[in-house]
């Protein structure tokens, strides 16, 4: 098989099944991203979302018999709401950070991959192959970039020329030689502003990210979030846009060539009060399908406490008093409490005093007494 040709072919397939950029990388060792892994654990700064065991992430030959290539995929997803609805006093909203927008993208991709794969496997019999999308070893960024998807951008992002920094990104491990691409120069220059901006300076240089301070995975956690990223993470529910949305790279991208990543308005700017009180069921059936669900309704919730309580929204204090009263889960108690203090002020004394004579977990208690904190600030 002449196999010039038939990566031709492999290309030409991927158009016509809807993969927006394709690229071919050896399966050698990830030697750059082997020594960064190394020192982001020494460092402490994973977020402990990625495989831990570093070899497999950088040898494909521990997860793959005789690896020859890999081959990246990257799918473009929309940076636009079209009707979106507005945020007003009395009906705050919070948001999904676009990767979350649509039909969870894993099993978009996968979709994808899997067509490439029956399409390789038929024409290349013997022809063996894995694929993965975001949970598996390999770091699909490296092989991004070293496929010539895009480069790896001072936001850490993958940023392709097209499509900016919003695609997901596939890979496909193979047992056949395909020629590898050439990895892109980096386009980011002297622009730093992703690093200036960060809300919580996880961007500690260009490239480098400390996750445990990154709002996208703050968002994820399921404890009480750290006093100093309260008033940090904003309206943000699931994940955060920031770096994407201040890159110049990004200005004027948004394609939407999926109809599965259409957003629904309502769903990735959800309006906050409703979700406080949302059962199990209708949170699976509301947000089930969305990536930004895989948590589960817990860290949405409280992130939607801290979202009220970021627009001081008044018309929210009974729903978080009652939440703070009643809701079984201490870290949803105590979050409410310190919302009602921060939102009610003066006015919160009664119902912080009264809550505090009844709640019996430390936790909670010391999150009333944060609440009460606030209630001796003046404005
Ligand atoms: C863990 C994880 C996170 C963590 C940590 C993110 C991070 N930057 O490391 C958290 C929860 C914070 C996160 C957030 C997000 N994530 Co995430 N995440 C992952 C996951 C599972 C592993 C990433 C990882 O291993 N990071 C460790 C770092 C060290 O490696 P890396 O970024 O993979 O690789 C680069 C660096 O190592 C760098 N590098 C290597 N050596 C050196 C040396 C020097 C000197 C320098 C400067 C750089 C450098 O080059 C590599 C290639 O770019 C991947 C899926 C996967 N299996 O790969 C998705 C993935 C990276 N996430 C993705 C997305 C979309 C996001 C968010 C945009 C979601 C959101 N809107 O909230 C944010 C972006 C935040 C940000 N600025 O990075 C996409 C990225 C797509 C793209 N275009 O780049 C991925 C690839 C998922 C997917 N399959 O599409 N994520
Ligand atoms: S996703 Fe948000 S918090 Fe994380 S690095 Fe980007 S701007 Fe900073
Ligand atoms: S904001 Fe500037 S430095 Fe950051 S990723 Fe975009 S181009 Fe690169």
């Amino acid at each position: 098989m002449d196999m010039n040709t038939f990566k031709q072919e492999v290309i030409i397939y991927s158009k016509k099944i809807g993969i927006d950029k394709i690229g071919f990388a050896s399966a050698t060792t990830f030697t750059e991203l082997r020594s960064r892994l190394i020192r982001q654990q020494e460092l402490n700064y994973q977020s402990g979302f990625e495989e831990p065991d570093i070899e497999k992430r950088v040898r494909p030959e521990l997860i793959f018999d005789k690896p020859q290539s890999i081959i990246s995929i990257a799918l473009a997803y929309p940076s636009k709401l079209k009707n979106a609805p507005q945020s007003k006093k009395g009906e705050r909203r919070g948001i999904f950070c676009r990767a979350s927008w649509g039909t969870d993208y894993h099993a978009v991709l996968r979709k994808k991959l899997q067509l490439l794969e029956d399409f390789i496997t038929d024409k290349a019999p013997g022809a063996i192959s894995k694929s993965m999308v975001d949970t598996g070893e390999l770091s699909d960024r490296a092989v991004a970039e070293r496929a010539g998807v895009g480069w790896s951008a001072k936001n850490s992002m993958i940023i392709t020329p097209e499509f900016g920094s919003y695609v997901y990104l596939g890979d496909l491990i193979t047992n056949l030689p395909f020629e590898p691409d050439q990895p892109m120069e980096d386009q980011c220059g002297t622009c730093n502003k992703c690093v200036d901006v960060c809300p919580t300076g996880a961007l500690v240089q260009g490239g480098q990210l400390n996750a445990k301070r990154c709002i996208a995975f703050l968002t994820q956690t399921k404890g009480f979030l750290p006093d100093e990223f309260r008033t940090k993470i904003g309206n943000r529910l699931y994940g955060c846009d920031t770096c994407q949305t201040v890159c110049p790279k990004n200005k004027g991208i948004d394609f939407h060539l999926h109809e599965e990543m259409e957003p629904d308005p309502e769903l990735a700017k959800p309006l906050l009060k409703p979700l406080l009180t949302i059962s199990n069921r209708d949170f699976k059936e509301t947000y089930g399908h969305v990536s930004g669900s895989w948590r589960g309704k817990k860290p949405i919730q409280r992130n939607a406490i801290l979202a009220l309580a970021h627009f001081k929204d008044v018309t929210a204090l009974p729903l978080l008093v009652k939440v703070m009263k009643e809701d079984p889960r201490p870290v949803i108690r105590g979050t409410a409490a310190w919302a009602v203090g921060k939102i009610g002020r003066h006015e919160a004394v009664s119902v912080l005093e009264e809550a505090r004579m009844k709640e019996t977990d430390e936790e909670v208690l010391e999150e009333i007494e944060k609440g009460l904190q606030f209630t001796l600030e003046t404005q």
